[in-house]
């Protein structure tokens, strides 16, 4: 009965081994992914892998189940896999060598495939899976070792219960105890700091975020021309262009995607005559020009704050289509993230000479910040970002909308969704009294691709009058409205709607943002005092 206790005892100390060596595999991945292979963080690259082939109604139980948390739950079921199999592997090897060191090697090959395979892999990024294994496989076949050492002085020990008898423990009980406990609880206090460190450090500095500061993008051969008037001077109102730490994020990413340029790859494929890849270099020796275009959200509520305008540096998507010479019973392109997001934009539309839809590497100035998809990502004019403007992109397939469908498309948004017209106000704000006298009321409006004719704005049930508006940089971009408004003490209701220059109206009946983005007047109630 002794013998089995001990026997167990055994089994979890064995644990507890593989456990460690888990924590050495992984901690020195973390530390040889910071020094010379990004993105070759062994949880987060089997992560992504999973997040790739789980079928689709998987995916959708877990959107449907955790919400916005599938992701968090997705790593943390992947830790607590990863802590099972080391425990596994532990107990393997101290039963039957080198069982435990040959998972390991298999927990390594594994791995390591999912890293290489990323598109964008740093070169060396085998590096991390394959030390990590020999290290992992080191520990283990140490600590069983050891343990081993201790099962027979133990077994050599003349009763079996501990503190019962009156002989001192023999030195190499001592020995091979200490042995055990001591190797175990080196190996794991500096596996966890270093890999925490790492991590972290990771985190915080990533080298692409220093690679993307020292890139330099060749002069655009064509710049946006900003009319005189375009910009009003109204204190509140937003600027013309959003700067980029504050534009609206909205993505799936869990983590910001690193992508050095130098391994990235665009991959146009589908119905083509022609496959293409090309890489960042090549793309932008096709040539930049600057686009001026407003990027809204099909997420916006009316009066909300997820659209922003910025000057991008680009080349038009056409220009790379025609390289790969679609096929004519095409009608969509299903465009592709590394991270596995997908947004499906009309063919038309990207070849349409008349519309300036781009692959863009900068915004406002600056190359795309990581978040904003660096290093390439499509801006679409008049379409909402879901369905055109992917980010970290690496794929362009030509398909049709019957075959295909993109990330948000099961999930109850449209498959194609024009960005509606839309005004907002952005000053004065309710719940902020304003001085009774004269008090801009002012904001903005757009209509991609169309352009913005007029903005009018009713206070209280008077008249309709019409707003001064900016002057408009293109049909793309946002314009600023502005009323001079005598205003009177007591609390009032300002309403604000736009009119297109194809003479439609903003839709005033209120609509939810599902299934294609929502509409209705703003109307804010603003207070006098
Ligand atoms: N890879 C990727 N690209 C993406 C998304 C995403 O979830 N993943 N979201 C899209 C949506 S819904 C919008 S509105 C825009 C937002 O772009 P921004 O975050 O640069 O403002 O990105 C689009 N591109
Ligand atoms: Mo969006």
């Amino acid at each position: 009965m002794n013998d089995r206790r001990e026997c167990l005892r055994f089994i979890s100390l064995a644990s507890l081994a593989g456990l460690v060596s888990g924590a050495v595999f992984l901690a020195t991945a973390e530390v040889v992914a910071l020094i010379g292979a990004r993105g070759a963080s062994p949880i987060l690259a089997v992560g992504s892998f999973v997040i790739d082939v789980v079928p689709q109604p998987v995916k959708e139980f877990a959107i449907a189940t955790f919400g916005e948390y599938d992701k968090i739950i997705l790593l943390a079921s992947l830790a607590a896999a990863v802590l099972i199999a080391s425990a596994i592997a532990g107990v393997l090897q101290y039963l039957r060598p080198p069982l435990g060191a040959a998972a390991f090697v298999v927990a390594g090959a594994l791995s390591g495939a999912a890293i290489v395979t990323r598109a964008g892999a740093a070169p060396f990024a085998f590096a991390a899976p394959l030390l990590a294994t020999v290290a992992g496989v080191i520990v283990v076949i140490i600590l069983a070792r050891r343990l081993r050492e201790r099962r027979r002085s133990v077994g050599t020990r003349p009763t079996a219960v501990e503190g019962e008898t009156g002989t001192a423990p023999q030195p190499s009980t001592v020995l091979g105890r200490r042995g055990f406990l001591l190797t175990a609880a080196i190996a794991g206090v500096s596996a966890a700091v270093a890999g925490v460190a790492a991590r972290t450090v990771s985190a915080a500095t990533s080298s692409v975020a220093s690679i993307r500061k020292a890139l330099r993008l060749p002069d655009p051969r064509t710049t946006v021309t900003v009319p005189d008037g375009a910009e009003l001077d109204v204190p509140g109102l937003s600027p013309l262009y959003t700067p980029n730490a504050d534009f609206y994020r909205v993505d799936t990413a869990l983590t910001v995607p690193t992508i050095d340029p130098a391994g990235w790859r665009l991959v146009i494929d589908g119905m083509v005559d022609q496959r293409v890849e090309i890489g960042f270099d090549e793309l932008i020796a096709m040539g930049l020009d600057e686009y001026s275009i407003t990027l809204t959200c099909v997420s916006n509520e009316v009066g909300g704050g997820l659209v922003g305008s910025a000057r991008w540096l680009g080349v038009p998507v056409r220009d790379l289509l025609r390289l790969a010479a679609p096929q004519t019973d095409a009608d969509m392109v299903l465009s592709r993230s590394i991270d596995g997001f997908t947004a499906s934009t009309p063919l038309s539309t990207l070849t349409d000479d008349g519309t300036d839809a781009i692959l863009a590497v900068a915004m406002n100035g600056e190359p795309l910040p990581l978040e904003h998809g660096f290093p390439v990502r499509m801006v679409v004019p008049g379409l909402y970002g879901y369905v055109s403007a992917t980010k970290w992109l690496t794929q362009l397939t030509v398909t049709t909308f019957e075959k295909d469908e993109a990330y948000w498309t099961p999930r109850g948004y449209s498959a194609q969704a024009p960005i509606k017209l839309s005004s907002r106000v952005d000053t004065p704000r309710s719940g902020k009294p304003v001085s009774a006298g004269v008090v801009p009321i002012a904001g903005v409006a757009w209509a991609q691709t169309v352009g913005i004719d007029r903005v009018e704005v009713q206070i209280d049930d008077g008249d309709w009058q019409q707003a001064t508006l900016s002057n408009a940089v293109n049909e793309d971009t946002w314009v600023q409205w502005l009323v001079e408004w005598d205003a009177t003490p007591g609390t009032h209701y300002v309403s604000v709607r736009a009119t297109d220059r194809e003479g439609k109206m903003q839709v005033r009946e209120r609509t939810r943002i599902a299934p294609d983005g929502s509409t209705g007047w703003q109307r804010v109630l603003i207070t006098v005092s």
